[in-house]
């Protein structure tokens, strides 16, 4: 079984987050999904509308999701790859080259962002209305 992993906070789950997941998904077999609780997005300077329960039960509900689990710090990745035996990383290319050091413990991969929908442009056009 080929194991895939990616993180993120996932706030207001968009088409953007499904066609991650997707992809990530169509590149192994198990997807799991760390998701970046409410104490860790507080350090990416991040605050979601939705709680971290909130936000898991939400990608627990997706088709390409296998498995949530929290992401708490930065340095947790290693440890999470080794422990879940994970053959691929994946995340947006926003982070292309951020990760490239778990090349020593999996195949990282970085895919092309969906171009026009973000948390961000959802919460400042809601402002507009
Ligand atoms: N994403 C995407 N297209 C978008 C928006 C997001 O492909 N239009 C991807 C991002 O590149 C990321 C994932 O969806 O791989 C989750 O995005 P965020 O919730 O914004 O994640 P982020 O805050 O970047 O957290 O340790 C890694 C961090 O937790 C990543």
């Amino acid at each position: 079984m080929k194991k895939v992993i990616t993180y993120g906070t996932f706030d207001l789950l968009h088409v953007g987050h499904i066609n991650l997941l997707k992809r990530a998904k169509a590149l192994g077999d198990y997807l799991i999904v760390a998701v970046s609780t409410d104490e860790f997005n507080a350090l990416k300077n991040k605050k979601a509308y939705y709680s971290y329960e909130d936000r898991k039960t939400i990608l627990e509900a997706v088709k390409y999701v296998d498995l949530v689990i929290p992401e708490e710090n930065w340095e947790q990745k290693i440890a999470d790859v080794q422990k879940y035996d994970v053959d691929i990383f994946v995340m947006g290319h926003d982070w292309e080259g951020k990760f490239d050091f778990l090349n020593d413990y999996c195949e990282v991969v970085y895919l092309p962002r969906t171009e026009g929908i973000s948390t961000t442009k959802i919460k400042d056009d809601l402002m507009k209305v």
